[in-house]
C-alpha cells in the first residue's frame, strides 16, 4: 500500500465514523396498565416523529383479520396508513362484516370464503367493525399514520424496535380509553443506540358489550 492509499484510507475510517451516529436507533419498551395497575393487553403504542412528514407508505402493505369461532381475531389490529386488510372467514356460517366509522365505511354483504378485494384503510383513525348477523363480535382496526406502532400482549408490553435517532411523541390508544390518546402523550428523544422504557397508566372505562348467542345456537346461523 502506497502512502497515499495509507491516506485515503484513513479518511475513509474516519469519515465512516462520522457517518455512523446518523443510523444510531432504539428499542422502545412501553408497559401499560390501568389505574387499578392492571396490566392492559389490546393497548396500541405508537411513536410519532416530532418532526414528520407523514407521508403514506408507498408500499404494499397487507394484514388480515380473521374470523373463527364467530369472533374476529384480533380483537385490536393497528396497520399503517393505507394497508389493505383481508378478511378471511374460517367459520362454515356466513358473516356480514361492516364498520360505520368516519376512519372507513365499508360493508362485505354476507359471505363464506376470503373475498376477493381487501379493504384499503386510507385514513388515520380508528374503524369499529361489526358483524350484522352475530352482535357480539367486535373489533378495532387503529390506522396509523407512524410506521412506530404495536399492540400490547397480554403482560400489556410492547417493544418497538429499531427507531431512529429523533424527538418523539409516544402515545397509547385502548378501545376503552377514557379520553383521547393524546392526553397519554410522553415525549422522548433517541440519541444514540440503546433501550428506553416508557410506563403508562391510563383509564380504561367499562363498555357495554352484547353477549354471545347461548350455547344452543352454535352451529347454526
Ligand atoms: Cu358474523
Amino acid at each position: 500500500m502506497s502512502k497515499l492509499q495509507k491516506w485515503f484510507l484513513v479518511i475513509f475510517v474516519l469519515g465512516s465514523s462520522w457517518i455512523s451516529p446518523l443510523v444510531n436507533s432504539a428499542t422502545l419498551v412501553v408497559s401499560v396498565v390501568d389505574d387499578n395497575d392492571k396490566k392492559v393487553r389490546d393497548a396500541v403504542v405508537y411513536a410519532e416523529a416530532v418532526k414528520s412528514e407523514q407521508v403514506v407508505d408507498a408500499e404494499n402493505k397487507k394484514s388480515i383479520i380473521d374470523q373463527r369461532d364467530k369472533e374476529f381475531i384480533e380483537y385490536v389490529t393497528p396497520v399503517r396508513l393505507g394497508t389493505a386488510v383481508y378478511f378471511p372467514n374460517n367459520d362454515n356460517i356466513r358473516h356480514h362484516v361492516y364498520s360505520f366509522s368516519p376512519a372507513k365505511k365499508f360493508e362485505i354483504p354476507l359471505y363464506a370464503g376470503t373475498p376477493a378485494d381487501p379493504i384499503v384503510f386510507d385514513k388515520p383513525g380508528v374503524a369499529v367493525l361489526g358483524c350484522n348477523i352475530h352482535d357480539w363480535m367486535s373489533a378495532y382496526v387503529f390506522v396509523s399514520k407512524t410506521p412506530y406502532f404495536l399492540v400490547t400482549d397480554a403482560d400489556g408490553r410492547a417493544t418497538i424496535k429499531n427507531l431512529p435517532s429523533g424527538d418523539y411523541d409516544v402515545q397509547v390508544w385502548h378501545p376503552k380509553l377514557k379520553g383521547s390518546g393524546k392526553a397519554t402523550n410522553q415525549r422522548i428523544s433517541v440519541g444514540k443506540d440503546g433501550s428506553i422504557s416508557l410506563s403508562f397508566v391510563v383509564k380504561l372505562k367499562r363498555l357495554w358489550s352484547p353477549r354471545r348467542a347461548p350455547a344452543m345456537s352454535v352451529g347454526g346461523y
